[in-house]
């Protein structure tokens, strides 16, 4: 379709999981062996895990990176302390940039971690909270900005409810739509020009999170008049927590015009938690890059953010490089049937000739707006069932399964 595999598959590598993540469990400590482990200065480590991050990016021959501020230099006792140390480690990443050409597709601020988010960041019934959050994603933009982030990212770990019997769910959502609205006004104010995205997950770690999923958060954008600066971060883990398939919450995004960018991962199906699996479902990868195919681009400024972590028991600097290449080969092979699908266009043949009926007649008079109640009761009135039956055709969808199967 004229564009390069690199073009539609613009891979990114997750700080978090890459490099901070020790492979831990709720039953177990770390097993994660990191040649930077041996660093036992928090600064000295920072900056000894960035280096070690660009040449992992560059061996891996990957695009882009994604980051939280956090991920990337430890907290001070204050805010201000804090934007110290992260400042030192951006400049660093600053000159990683200039040498090796790696793009970053969004940052974006962990307002989840640290205990003071217990009880939420943007959505905290503490005002202090809620104060130090927005002074902690004014510099996180400004971050955006000296990096040239393409997109910049919210997801909203804890902000939802444990409870609602001690929760004013409408003034949350009021005070995180207002917070969003300042973010909005501080990229125009310094010139940001990155993509803004939210990212929906249902639950983990709170009991009830805000952005349940893809319809949800745009009832919500909708509503508070934000649809206009934000569109959505999907990740597939997320979308089986919420019940859904992972197609399914990027075509309710492109029905919206709202697909933004991907949290390139799948959830194990057995499991109901967010373990993050790099993508290995051929299956999948088809019906995700069909849509991208059939959309034209993943989002304006999209990626495919590998948004995932080896098991616990794949603990070497080598697992970390074999899943990412496991998440890309799964990715470029599913583009392949998905644009050899395109191309056949059995999908669009038979989804066409499915709705035929109301390309004329009276199926026509509702997609050009004339027809009312009465001028279908009127149609259908004296319909015998018989006929209606005839009017129903088979779907037969094991054959549609069954040529998906011969790609
Ligand atoms: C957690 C999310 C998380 C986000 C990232 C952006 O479940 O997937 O990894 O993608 O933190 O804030
Ligand atoms: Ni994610
Ligand atoms: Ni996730
Ligand atoms: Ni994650």
């Amino acid at each position: 379709a004229g564009k390069t595999m690199a073009e539609w598959l613009r891979f990114g590598v997750a700080y978090w999981h890459t490099f901070n993540q020790r492979l831990v469990d709720p039953f177990g400590d770390g097993t994660a062996q990191r040649p930077f482990d041996r660093y036992t200065d928090p600064m000295e480590l920072a900056l000894a895990k960035v280096d070690y991050a660009f040449d992992f990016y560059t061996k891996l021959g990957v695009q882009y990176f994604c980051f939280h501020d956090r991920d990337l230099a430890p907290e001070g006792d204050t805010l201000r302390e804090s934007n110290k140390n992260l400042d030192k480690v951006v400049d660093r990443i600053e000159q990683l940039q200039r040498d090796t050409g790696m793009k970053l597709l969004w940052n974006t601020s962990s307002l989840f971690t640290n205990p003071r988010f217990l009880s939420g960041a943007a959505t905290s019934p503490f005002a202090d909270i809620y104060a130090y959050s927005a002074g902690q994603l004014k510099h996180s933009l400004e971050i955006a900005k000296r990096l040239g982030a393409e997109n910049y990212v919210f997801w909203g770990g804890r902000e939802g409810y444990e409870n609602l019997w001690n929760t004013d769910l409408k003034r949350e959502q009021d005070h995180i739509a207002r917070f969003f609205h300042m973010c909005v006004d501080y990229a125009k104010e310094i010139g940001l020009d990155a993509q803004f995205l939210i990212e929906p997950k249902p639950k983990e770690p709170t009991t009830h999170q805000y952005d349940f999923d893809a319809a949800t958060s745009i009832a919500f954008l909708q509503t508070y008049d934000l649809a206009d600066h934000f569109k959505l971060n999907l990740e597939g883990n997320h979308a089986n927590l919420a019940g859904h398939t992972y197609q399914h919450e990027i075509r309710v995004a492109r029905a919206a015009g709202m697909l933004g960018s991907l949290d390139a991962n799948q959830g194990d199906k057995l499991i109901g938690w967010d373990i993050d699996e790099f993508p290995s479902d051929l299956y999948e990868t088809t019906a995700v890059m069909w849509e991208i195919v059939d959309e034209g681009q993943i989002g304006p400024r999209g990626g495919l953010n590998f948004d995932a972590k080896p098991r616990r028991t794949s603990f070497t600097a080598e697992d970390l490089y074999l899943g990412h290449i496991v998440g890309m080969d799964t990715y470029a092979a599913g583009l392949l049937v998905a644009a050899k699908m395109h191309e056949d266009r059995f999908i669009e043949e038979l989804v066409s000739t499915r709705y035929e009926s109301f390309d004329s007649g009276i199926g026509a008079t509702v997609e050009d707006g004339s027809a009312t109640l009465a001028s279908l009761e009127e149609h259908a009135l004296d319909v015998p069932q018989a006929d209606l039956m005839k009017a129903v055709r088979s779907d037969h969808l094991e054959c549609v399964k069954a040529t998906i199967n011969n790609y």
